[in-house]
């Protein structure tokens, strides 16, 4: 197989990718935690794991052209204020602060028009905010649970969340932090509701590989009864782009716009 390093400057030179700044993109910091440990890190070990080639068709979704537009289109906390299209849906969820408007930075780097605000302080979102990528799929960032969360909190969610067009939600978990009491009660939430959802742990690149595993395996245990939550914790970072590149080849898939190759099943939830 190709080395990524060889690949990147490749694709770089051909296409709109120019700004790529390092192939962290197309790491899986899941492969950098399997080495701590003897037995495998999850129950069924690394089932999603993209080629180069399939991140880099995940990026292209993302960027921006005369055919394809990527815009913010409406803000609301209840159904009547929802768009009414076809497009499937995928919900980023979680505490405030936790990175859920820098994970929707860093995945719209390349649409300079798009101003997505993020913030020191928590608590910044009030309204389910909803991004929509060309005719493919729309992204929405949603209130934050936790501190200064605003009183429709639940509302909004559960109302998102039951859309027929949600395929997915991300619940984020802050890699350093590692899951809280809220974070379970919103597990149980995504569980009552039997809403397919994903774990994605941010700030990994402020957060050492030991405390990162140990909140791994702390997850582990918390969502062992858990029914709906796919098996493996995405990994990322909204600074460095690490591990965002998996990110995006899944979200590209399981909306139906991008064919995976040489990538193990991800049919298991
Ligand atoms: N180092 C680092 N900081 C991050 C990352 N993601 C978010 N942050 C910081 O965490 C704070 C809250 O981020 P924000 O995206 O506004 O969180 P939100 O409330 O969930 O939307 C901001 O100061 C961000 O710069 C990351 O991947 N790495
Ligand atoms: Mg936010």
């Amino acid at each position: 197989m190709l080395k990524t390093s060889l690949l990147v400057p490749a694709f770089s030179k051909f296409s709109s990718l120019a700004c790529i700044k390092s192939d962290l993109i197309y790491k899986n910091p899941y492969n950098r935690l399997k080495q701590y440990l003897e037995v495998p890190v999850l129950e069924k070990d690394n089932i999603f794991s993209p080629d180069v080639e399939t991140i880099f068709a995940a990026q292209e979704l993302f960027i921006p052209n005369r055919f394809h537009s990527i815009k913010f289109i409406t803000s609301g906390i209840g159904p009547e204020k929802f768009p009414n299209h076809d497009l499937p849906e995928v919900i980023l969820m979680g505490r405030s602060n936790v990175g859920k408007s820098s994970l929707l930075k860093a995945i719209f780097r390349n649409v300079p028009s798009l101003l997505i605000r993020t913030s020191k302080k928590p608590g910044h979102t009030k309204t389910a905010q909803f991004f929509q990528i060309g005719s493919k799929l729309c992204i929405v960032d949603m209130p934050g649970y936790g501190f200064n969360q605003p009183e429709w909190i639940e509302d909004v969610l559960e109302s998102c969340i039951k859309r027929k067009n949600c395929v997915r939600t991300f619940l984020l978990i802050d890699g350093k932090v590692g899951v809280l009491e809220s974070d379970e009660v919103a597990i149980d939430m995504l569980e009552s509701f039997r809403a397919p959802y994903a774990i994605v742990m941010t700030k990994i690149d402020k957060t050492a590989d030991s405390r990162l595993l140990r909140n791994i395996l702390h997850l582990k245990n918390v969502k062992k009864s858990s029914v709906y939550c796919y098996a493996q914790p995405f990994m990322i970072s909204s600074h460095t782009y690490e591990g965002l590149g998996n990110l995006l080849a899944f979200i590209g898939h399981i909306t139906g716009n991008l064919e995976l190759r040489n990538t193990k099943s991800i049919s298991s939830e």
